[in-house]
Order: structure tokens, then sequence, then C-alpha cells
């Protein structure tokens, strides 16, 4: 059997032609309706939300209803346009939004483009076209298929991210950023006019005391620049010489180079912008455990943030003993450590090789003590170090991290005392310990640290015991495989003239020391974080220009909100300069840069013209998408971002919701943390800054899961049109040839895309909705199997007769009361439907719609009315195009979409019982009210426990029971 989409529709359309019925529900019918029905609505605004004030304040009516916001994240235009993975989520939010809409809501929900990005740049690159062009046409072909798919999308809030009129507010909000600073103590942004106030009162001391009207213009731009929550800094970045751009960690692979092109990446220096996330990591913490996320979301984010409690602790360090003492540059070396509990453990110690102190404890020779394994073959301290400093250089954070390989290293020459034992420690510097974490130096344990461990035994250092362990190895090391590692055994070997923390507890033992270092001025508890500032600016053309200018001095402006705007310019070439590929001493050159008249310019920022020089990064393309969901709140507003009623009345804190933010959000879970950590960040500097009433942007995450496909292969493994593939005897075969089959993704390379535009042709929109959300429970991925989409047609064409006389076109429901039967089955429906649809559970609503459908098509005769119009009502989410139709069939002038959903009668919801006669000894003892449906093993139990029963025994025993549920239970006594 073929797996073409002709094919299976012979079954099912195709069949349709055959027969004669003039008025069957086929697919030439179903585009009919559909395509009027999308008509009506566009024309009849039917899907507009309206404000409670402002430009799009319009039925007073809705307005005044609960609101509900229910949102996707919204895509990229891809010039691949959409395959029927792309809009399952679309399709669930819809069916939901509609089904709010039918419960009494007001529901916000449309749908925009995270238009900036590197496909329409590299396709400009390549042939020309402005990104523009391109983008605008992806997104016409994009909206063209959406809007194919009946979704009720509020078009007037629709967005772009390129929009010069949305990312002006872009711009805007940086503008806000950069002008902010973190106040720890109020524990929010605050603006900089603010810090500057503290500065120039003295309220707050300058860094050298000096006075702040003694600084001149650049060493206050610095200053500011250490609070700023947008600051620009020579940070270590990712610099690609052979792409011309600087990448983000995650575009670097584990061997050190770009994911896109396979170029070598080096650690530079470079100016680039960057986001104080770090100052919100607690609160983007704690804030977690109010939101509805998913636990695996939470937990990402969570991780990413990375908050470990420890200890920062100082080690002396002492001329290295019998060399003339050259060493004594630095006084100590400070370690980040969760584990100071372990402290009289720390036999050496290891610098990151880029440690700022290594240049000056390295003495000039190696002194009494080393050991061969130590010096890596090398004569002197110094050339060892830089030989290793070298090979270091040369690997990324991912393979320095590598828990497997083996560890590299090599000794400094200097020697550090642990501040506990007394003992000298020679220091390392090791590629395991990375600069960019904690101080970049760590005490080494290595009974208890399994890289600590690996470390030891490789480069033969000692090793102390100091938990005990609990598994019987004994309390020598050099006995051990591995490294003891456990918070639940006792300490030992851990005690001084001062201190000892021998018996107690891991937990105990880091309470009694932390303490006892801050005290003597050797420690202090600390709380240390994984997170990282956010690299945010990117060498290339199509993004958001930053509205930055830079003075004579090099000090940055922010652009006055009158200037925004700043549209991007026109340039002749949109590709960044490349370099040679290895080439590290090169810099990036910006496409914008070239734009000479544009980047030079003469601006009156409230001082008097002066000339100034453009900041020609741009944007990373996560800006738009992190605060979208404010712009179509109010997507006109031209004085401001968002008006705060409007704001307060789509997403401000209600019961149960302090944080506020939209009331469903929808998508993938491959944006676990970047977009999702990203838009809370922005969220919260512009709660802080009070330009909004919701700390957080999105309430409730659900994250869909994906649609699979069927991949075919030939014996090279290249894959071949799973559209032409054949199937005989359980074997698959293209072009005669035999090919293997795995289930994989959906899309152009693996040539197993299916176009939602294929199956609204072949059967509907209502048929393609209707499968994609009964295929399984929404957060689990599905396999496509486009043979089965039929059976989702057969519904509609099942429904369509059970109202609609095929051959006269004539509604057959008559005014007449419905059986028990078909009331039952009518109300149980409406019962579970609801619950299934305010959950997300669209499968089950769709079998339990199903079964009402089959109930009435088995019945025989005309439907009654009232059953018809509910059965109508109920399916309207999920098939709107067909239910507004036969709604407007049964006489009905209004549109289905704000209908009242049916509300089940109690009376008939629940469950029928059943009698059950339970008999010791053939009597008839008693009579249970069961369940129909109860188990063999539930209704022994209730005979059994029933109290006539156990009168009726009066204490003998059990000898059988026999059971027929639900009917009958009879118990032989012992
Ligand atoms: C002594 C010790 C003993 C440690 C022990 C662990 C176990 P988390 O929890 O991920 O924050 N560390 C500190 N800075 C480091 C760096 N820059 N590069 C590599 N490793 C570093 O991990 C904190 C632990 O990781 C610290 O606690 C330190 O080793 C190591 F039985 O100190 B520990």
């Amino acid at each position: 059997m073929s797996q073409t989409i002709s094919s299976a529709a012979a079954g099912a359309a195709g069949s349709a032609a055959e027969t004669t019925a003039p008025h069957r529900y086929t697919a030439a019918l179903a585009a009919d309706i559909e395509a009027r029905w999308q008509d009506f609505w566009d024309a009849n605004g039917t899907y507009e939300a309206p404000n409670p004030s402002g430009d799009l304040a319009g039925d007073a009516e809705l307005a005044a209803r609960p609101k509900k916001y229910v949102m996707d994240m919204f895509p990229y235009p891809s010039g691949a346009g959409l395959h029927v993975g792309h809009p399952l989520g679309y399709i669930a939010t819809d069916v939901h939004a509609r089904y709010q809409r039918m419960t009494g809501h007001n529901v916000l929900h449309t749908l925009g483009f995270d238009a900036f990005g590197l496909p329409a740049e590299q396709y400009a690159v390549q042939t020309g076209t402005h990104p523009r062009t391109s983008t605008e046409a992806n997104m016409a072909n994009m909206r063209k298929q959406l809007r194919r798919l009946g979704l009720g999308h509020d078009q007037r809030r629709s967005v772009a991210t390129i929009d010069p009129e949305f990312y002006r507010w872009t711009q805007w909000i940086f503008v806000q950023i950069f002008n902010s600073w973190y106040d720890p103590e109020a524990d929010r942004a605050r603006p900089i006019d603010e810090l500057v106030a503290q500065f120039a009162s003295g309220e707050r001391p300058t860094p050298d005391g000096r006075a702040w009207a003694e600084l001149d213009a650049t060493e206050r731009a610095d200053l500011l620049s250490e609070y700023r929550l947008a600051y620009a800094s020579d940070a270590p970045v990712n610099w690609a010489p052979g792409l011309g751009t600087v990448l983000a960690n995650e575009e670097v692979t584990a061997d050190g180079r770009s994911e896109r092109g396979n170029f070598p990446v080096f650690k530079a220096k470079l100016r680039q912008w960057n986001m104080r996330i770090t100052a919100y990591a607690d609160r983007l913490l704690n804030d977690l455990d109010g939101l509805d996320w998913p636990e695996a979301i939470k937990l990402q984010q969570r991780n990413w943030i990375g908050r470990s409690e420890g200890a920062r602790v100082d080690f002396p360090v002492h001329s290295a003993a019998g060399t003339g003492g050259e060493s004594a540059g630095a006084e100590h070396i400070t370690v980040f450590t969760t584990r100071q509990d372990t402290l009289f453990g720390a036999t050496y110690m290891v610098l990151a090789p880029e440690h700022e102190l290594v240049a000056s404890i390295v003495p000039a020779a190696w002194p009494e003590g080393t050991r061969d394994a130590w010096t890596g073959g090398h004569a002197t301290p110094a050339e060892a170090v830089a030989a290793y400093r070298a090979q270091a250089a040369a690997k990324s954070d991912v393979e320095r991290q590598a828990e497997a390989k083996d560890k590299t290293g090599v000794f400094t020459g200097a020697f550090a005392t642990n501040p506990v034992s007394g003992e000298p420690v020679p220091v390392f510097i090791a590629d395991y310990v990375l600069m960019g974490y904690g101080t970049g130096a760590i005490m080494a344990v290595p009974a208890h640290d399994s890289r600590d461990f690996a470390f030891a035994r490789a480069f033969e250092l000692p090793m102390r015991c100091v938990v005990e362990p609990t598994d019987g190895r004994g309390t020598d090391p050099a006995e051990w495989d591995e490294a003891f590692s456990s918070y639940e055994a006792k300490l030992v070997n851990s005690a001084n003239e001062l201190i000892s923390l021998d018996g107690l507890g891991v937990a105990e033992a880091k309470a009694r020391i932390t303490p006892w270092l801050t005290e003597r001025g050797i420690g202090r508890g600390t709380v240390n974080y994984r997170l990282r500032d956010w690299l945010f600016s990117r060498q290339r053309y199509w993004g958001e220009p930053f509205p930055i200018v830079y003075d004579e001095d090099g000090v940055a402006h922010s652009l006055p909100e009158s200037m925004l705007p700043l549209e991007l310019p026109e340039v002749e070439d949109y590709s960044p300069r490349t370099f040679d590929p290895d080439d590290a001493d090169t810099e990036p050159e910006t496409p914008l840069s070239r734009n000479e008249d544009w980047v030079n310019v003469t601006l009156d920022l409230g001082d008097g013209p002066r000339a100034y020089r453009r900041e020609t990064n741009t944007m990373p393309n996560w800006a738009g998408s992190c605060w979208y969901e404010l712009r179509y709140l109010d997507p006109r507003n031209d004085q401001k971002l968002v008006d705060p009623d409007v704001e307060r009345y789509w997403m401000g804190p209600r019961e149960g919701v302090p944080t506020g933010g939209v009331d469903l959000y929808v998508g993938g879970a491959e944006h676990a943390v970047l977009h999702l950590l990203y838009a809370r960040f922005w969220s919260k500097v512009l709660f802080d800054l009070g330009y909004i009433s919701s700390a957080e942007p999105f309430h409730k995450l659900f994250n869909q899961g994906m649609i699979q496909a069927f991949v075919y292969r030939d014996s090279r493994g290249i894959a071949v049109p799973a559209a032409e593939v054949e199937e005989r005897d359980g074997a698959f075969y293209y072009q005669g040839e035999k090919v293997s089959r795995v289930l994989g993704k959906m899309g152009k390379s693996l040539k197993n895309a299916v176009t939602p535009d294929e199956i609204c042709a072949e059967y509907g929109a209502d048929t393609l909705r209707l499968y994609e959300m009964a295929m399984g429970p929404l957060d689990v991925s599905r396999p496509w199997d486009t043979r089965a989409v039929v059976g989702q047609f057969r519904l509609i064409q099942r429904l369509w007769r059970n109202v609609v006389d095929e051959a006269t076109g004539q509604v057959t429901v008559v005014d007449a009361e419905p059986d028990e039967d078909t009331l039952r089955a009518l109300h149980k429906a409406i019962d579970g439907v609801r619950h299934d649809l305010d959950g997300l559970r669209f499968n089950t609503a769709i079998a339990k719609i199903t079964e009402l459908n089959n109930h009435l098509t088995k019945s025989g005769g005309a439907v009654p009315r009232s059953v018809a119009e509910a059965l109508v009502l109920m399916i309207a989410p999920l098939a709107p195009h067909v239910a507004e139709e036969l709604w407007h069939l049964l006489g009905h002038t209004e549109s289905v979409v704000h209908r009242d959903f049916p509300v089940a009668d109690p009376a008939y919801v629940v469950d029928e019982t059943v009698t059950c006669v339970v008999q010791i000894k053939g009597k008839v003892k008693a009579r249970l009210e069961v369940s129909p449906s109860i188990t063999q093993e539930e209704l022994e139990k209730a005979a059994l426990g029933d109290e006539r029963v156990v009168a009726a025994l009066a204490g003998a025993g059990v000898r059988k029971v026999i059971v027929r549920a639900p009917k009958l239970v009879n118990i032989v006594p012992a």
C-alpha cells in the first residue's frame, strides 16, 4: 500500500464522488464551507478581542467578561512554509481559546512573527535579495497557510518583530535597561539617575574615594557601566574569524568549532553588549515556584541558573620552600567550594590556567619536593606553565569538563597553606578548573571528589580521608578505587587546636566551620551561580540596531525616545567580513559599519549638536521574543509600549496568580531556558521600573509533543521521498529497491514532509484539525499517518448525516424530546468534553463526541433538535467551519463562536447503578447498589465488608467466594 495522499484519499473523499448524494459532506463541500466561513469571520471581526480602553476598545459587553489570554510561541517565517507538524500547537490553543469564548470569556488569541534571523540574512548574502523582501514573502505565505486552518486569531494584533513600529519599542526597552541598575538593597532595578544622585551627594562613595564631580566623563561612564543592566565590556567571547562573527556558547561544538560551517572558534576579548541577567538570578529562581509550568522545564531553569551555596576560603601563598622564595607576589588564593566541611582534606590546589594570579606565584626554579610527574618534563615552572596554558587555550569549556577524560595539569612551583591543617599544599594549574566559575580556583579534596581523585592518582598527590566511608572500605584512600562521596556520613581527621568537626554530619560541619572561618577573616559563606550575563550583540545585519551612539571620548549614550525607531539602514553587502579561519588576531567588521553616512552623525542629545558614531552591532534575535506578549495587547499604541490599564486587564496579578502573566502559553520544550529565561528577565525589569504590573510573562506553560514521521532510507542511508514508498508484506520499497523505515522528524531534508495545504485540499481544514487533536495527548509525540486522517473525515460525514439529508439537503432534526438513553449519553458527553477542552485533553474530548455521534447514528430515526444543537456546539471549537454551517442550517443567524457551550444536567451524569445480590450458601443476605463497571476484586471486597454479610458470617471464616460482577456474589463459609 502506498503512502501517497491521493491513494489514501481515494477511499474517502473519492468514494463520495462515486455516490450520487448531492448534499453529502465531501472534500469539495468542505472547501466551500470553509472558504465561506473564513471570509465571514474576517468580514465580521469575529475574533477581535476588545480592550477595556484605548483604540482597540470595542464591544463593551465582551470587554466586561472575565478575560483569557492564550498564546503560542510565534514562528520564524521560514521559506519552507509549514508542514503538518508546525500547527499542532496552534490548533490546540485555537480549540482551547474557542472553548473559552463559549464559556463566557473575552479571549485574546493572535499570532505574530519572530522575523529577524539568520536564514533570511544568509539568503540575502547568496542572492542579493533584501532580507525584508524574502521575509515578507515568507510571512505572506505562512499567513495564507494559517488562515486556511481556520485559526481564530485577532488579526489586528498580529505583529512582526521586523516592523519598525515594533522594534521601536524593542529599542526603547533596551534604553530603559541601559538606564537602570540593580539595587540589591531594594532588590529591584532602579533608574541610573538615582545611582548618579547617590554618587553626587556622597551618600555612595566612588571606588577610589574621589568626589563624583572630580571624575571626568569617561571615568563616570566606566563607573556607571559597572552597574548598568545593559553594559558594554571587553568580555572573552567565541570569535569565529571564518564566519566573521561572535558566537553564543550554544553555537560552539564540543570540540571548539562553530556549529555552522565547522570553523575554529577562539576565545577573544572583544567589546560586546551584555545584559546583567545575573542580578536577577535569585528572583528568576524563586518566582519559578509560583508558575504553572511543567516540572521538567522548571528544573532546567533551576539548573541553568545553578545556585550553589558554599564558601570562599583564602589559602595563604608562601614562597616555595628552599628556592629562595621568589614567588611571594600573591598573598593568598581564594577558592570557591561547596564542601567547606572537607577543608581538612584539601591536600593540593588548582588554578584555572588563565587565572590572573598564576604569573605572580611562579618561582624561577622547581622547588625542593617537586616530583617528576608534576613538571611535564619542563626545565622551569615558567616554561611548564606557558606550555600548558597554550594547550588549554585550544580547548572548549565542554571538552575541559568532560568527566571521563584523563586529568592533565602542571605544577606552578608554588605552595600555599591549608588554613586549618597548616600543611603546605602544592598549587597546580589544570584545565578541569574553569575560569568562568566561582573564583577560578579550587581546593582539591581528592578523597571525596572524583575529579580530584583522578588527578591526585595521576600526579602522585597525597589524599586525606575526612568523611568516614559508610561502605566498609576503611579510611585509607591509598586503598580506594574511587573517591568517597556522601552527605550522610560523619567527619573524621578534621580537628586542630581551635576547632573540631569530628563526629559531625556534613551539614552540621558546614554550619560549624563557615562562621568559624568568617570570624577569623579567612573565609565567608557565599552563593555562587552558574548563570552568566547574557552576551547581547551580534555582528550581523538582520537585527535591531542598538539605540546607542558614542561620543568622541568613546562614551556610550542612549538615544532619546524621539529618535526611535532607529531604522536599519540600507547596505550594499549583508555579510559580515570573514577572515582566514585560523587567524585569531582578527576582529569582527559588521555590515552596518560599512555605511559611513549612517554611522557618523551629528545629533543634539540635549547639549547642542555634537558628532557621534553609532553602534554597529545588532541585537540577537532573542530580543523581539522577550516582550512580544506585551505588544499583542496594544499593538497600535504610539505613545507607550502598552497602556497600563490594558496590560493590567490582560496580564495583571489576579487571584491565585500574584505575579500575573499570560493564561496559557504553548510551545516546544526546546525553549526551556534561553527564550523563557530572557523573557522573564525583561518582564522583571519592566515590572521594577513600573511599566507593567506582571512580574512574570507566562503564568501557565504547556509543551506540545512533536509530530513525527517515518523516514525511509535506501541502502546508502539516503532518505527517499516517503510519498513514493510502497509497502508489501511488511517490507518497504522505493522504485523497486528495498528501503528501511524509522520514525524521525518531519522535514524537507528527510523528504517526508506533508503540508497542511495538501491535507486541507483532500479533506478540508476541519478534518485536519480533528486528526491532529485526536492523535494522542497533546504533550506526547505522535507519528503522522496520512492514511488515518480519513477516520476524522468520516466522523464529520456521520455528524453531517445526523443533521442533514444527503439527498435533499434538508435539515432532518425533529422537535421531540430525546429518550432517557440519549439524554444520558448527551449529558455525560457534555460533562466530559467540558473537562477535556478546559484541560487540553483534546483526544479524549473527540472520543466522547464520536461516541455520542455514534449513539445517534445507531439509534436510527431523526435526531432531536436539542441533541443535534448541543453536538454542534460541542464540536465547534474543534471543527469550527462545519459547526458554523450546521448551526446556520439549524436556523440560527449568529455565528456559533460566541454561543454558550452546553451545560450538563448533573441528574443525567451520575453513573447508573445495578443491584448486586450477595448470597451465603445460596441464601440472599444483602443487596448492594454498585457501578455497572465494578471489577471482580472491588465487588468481592464490597460484599465481604458489608455489615449484614459480616453479621451473617458471625465470625466463621470464608472458604470460597464466587463473584459474577456486577450482579452476584456467592460466599461459601469455612
Ligand atoms: C572542594 C570539594 C570537595 C568540592 C568535595 C566538591 C566535592 P557546584 O556544586 O557545581 O557549584 N569548583 C569550584 N570552582 C570550580 C571551577 N572554577 N572549575 C571547576 N570546578 C570548580 O560545584 C562546586 C564545586 O566544584 C566546588 O566544591 C569545587 O570543588 C568545584 F568533596 O571544593 B569543591
